[in-house]
């Protein structure tokens, strides 16, 4: 592989100077392996200049986003405590944001192994994921994707319900009032829960804990959709509310 280090600053120098850069494969020799460590060197870098691990980010659970993007495996990412959108984000210092629906879990006890989960969970909420691929055209490779750390830039959760039963809740995101988006928390994996196991077991390979506190989003139930400056996006599941960004 070439040097993850170096890699990691072409992604970095991407999003600072929010300048979009060809893909990773284009000219380095790199598998699966390798990407995963070319992103743990930029989420290792930005934990070194402060930021907090806040949980974990599942891609391509759902058909909608394999058939979108083109890419046919369930990948992760890592999300940090500077990711975390309150009610408002910044599309300036984005290339080519979109945004897409979410279910996502609050860990409330550690989980070491898949077996923890069930009793793990302390939450679950509506939520919704900016993303921003850093690469060209937004378009990758698996490998390019997984090194961008799963093209994350943002996310938001809704408030916290306790623990229930969302194998299939109708999902709904508006922009500006116009619905762009509709879907079912099904589209996950048939179940959100399934993904939220596999986060457990990609984290015990990895040698990361999920600990009380950490947000796991199981990945989008509908297609991505670009984000303009100046909107107002709401996104509803059924009986968790909803949450809404506005850029
Ligand atoms: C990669 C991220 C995929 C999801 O929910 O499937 C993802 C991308 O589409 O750029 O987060």
């Amino acid at each position: 592989m070439s040097d993850a280090e170096a890699l990691a600053d072409r992604l970095e120098t991407a999003a600072r100077d929010v300048r979009a850069i060809p893909k990773l494969t284009g000219a380095a020799d790199l598998d699966v392996a390798d990407a995963y460590t070319v992103q743990r060197t930029v989420i290792d870098r930005r934990l070194a200049r402060g930021e907090r691990l806040a949980g974990v980010k599942m891609g391509f659970t759902s058909r909608a986003k394999m058939i979108q993007m083109g890419v046919h495996d369930v990948i992760w990412g890592l999300l940090t405590d500077a990711m975390l959108v309150e009610s408002r984000i910044d599309t300036g210092r984005l290339i080519h944001p979109r945004i897409e629906p979410e279910i996502a879990y609050l860990i409330g006890r550690p989980v070491r192994s898949p077996a923890d989960v069930d009793a793990a969970v302390a939450g679950v909420a509506v939520g919704f994921e900016v993303l921003d691929s850093r690469y060209e055209d937004f378009a990758f490779t698996l490998p390019d994707v997984i090194a961008d750390n799963a093209s994350a830039a943002g996310y938001g959760v809704g408030a916290w319900h306790q623990p229930r039963d969302v194998s299939n809740v109708g999902m709904l995101m508006e922009i500006d009032g116009r619905a762009v988006q509709t879907g079912s928390s099904a589209a996950i994996l048939g179940d959100p829960m399934r993904s939220l196991r596999a986060a457990a077991r990609l984290c015990g390979q990895a040698g990361i804990a999920l600990e009380p506190g950490h947000v796991v989003l199981a990945g989008a139930a509908t297609a991505a959709v670009p984000l303009p400056a100046g909107a107002h996006v709401r996104v509803t599941a059924s009986g968790l509310g909803s949450v809404e960004v506005t850029t």
